[in-house]
């Protein structure tokens, strides 16, 4: 599974497009992985906008993966979970998943970046890198110097959330992850696909740049 770039199909930044629409379009221009998060919809609407995206994702093998709800992931047939801090522990949902399920987990240090390797998660988000109108109950930013310590003790797949775009991503890249994840830089744009395609572009280069 490639991680370069991880797109969050947020509808409350992206101009009244669907779910489905932010996924479809963010696919043409290259996404890697399509995380389905919705923080206002109830949990029916969630399962309905997940199969629709599930589809589409299978058609094009696109890895789907649902924020925050394990029980919303495994009834639209997702490929895995993302857990924050607050979420269910990780060890607990790994113990109720099927083999091959994807959890991803949100870290704030290494600390938490050890703790969440320990209770099995197969990729980790650095998060938030830098200050972001989308994620309002952060307490606090881990910068590009958290980000390095995290880098320095990961051994799954670290991405850096939270702020970037097209303006930062070479210094989160020089970081050492191994993709982005975003929201506005993608899904806030008019045009999502072209968006999307430039940002791939630029991580592609970084990760050419600096030798993988
Ligand atoms: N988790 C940490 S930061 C964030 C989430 C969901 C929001 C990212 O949005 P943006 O617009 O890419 O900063
Ligand atoms: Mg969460």
């Amino acid at each position: 599974m490639g991680y370069d770039l991880y797109v969050i199909t947020d509808t409350t930044v992206g101009g009244g497009r669907t779910h489905e629409e932010i996924a479809r379009l963010a696919i043409e221009g290259g996404a890697d992985v399509i995380q389905l998060r919705d923080k206002i919809c109830s949990a029916r609407d969630l399962v309905l906008a997940g199969r629709r995206i599930r589809e589409l994702t299978r058609r094009t093998g696109t890895p789907f993966i649902v924020n925050d709800r394990l029980d919303v992931a495994l009834a639209c047939g997702a490929d895995g979970v993302h857990l924050g801090q607050d979420d269910l522990p990780v060890a607990s949902a790994r113990a109720i998943v099927p083999s091959g399920f994807v959890i991803g987990v949100s870290v704030g240090s290494a600390q938490e970046a050890v703790q969440a390797e320990h209770d099995g998660a197969d990729y980790i988000a650095a998060s938030p890198v830098f200050s972001t109108a989308q994620k309002t109950d952060a307490e606090a930013f881990c910068g590009l110097e958290g980000l390095r310590r995290i880098r320095v003790v990961a051994t799954v797949p670290l991405i850096a959330i939270g702020g970037i775009g097209i303006n930062n991503v070479q210094e989160v890249m020089n970081a050492g992850v191994d993709g982005i994840a975003v929201i506005s830089a993608v899904v806030a744009q008019p045009d999502i696909a072209r968006a999307a395609r430039q940002l791939k572009q630029r991580v592609l280069e970084c990760k050419a740049e600096r030798g993988r």
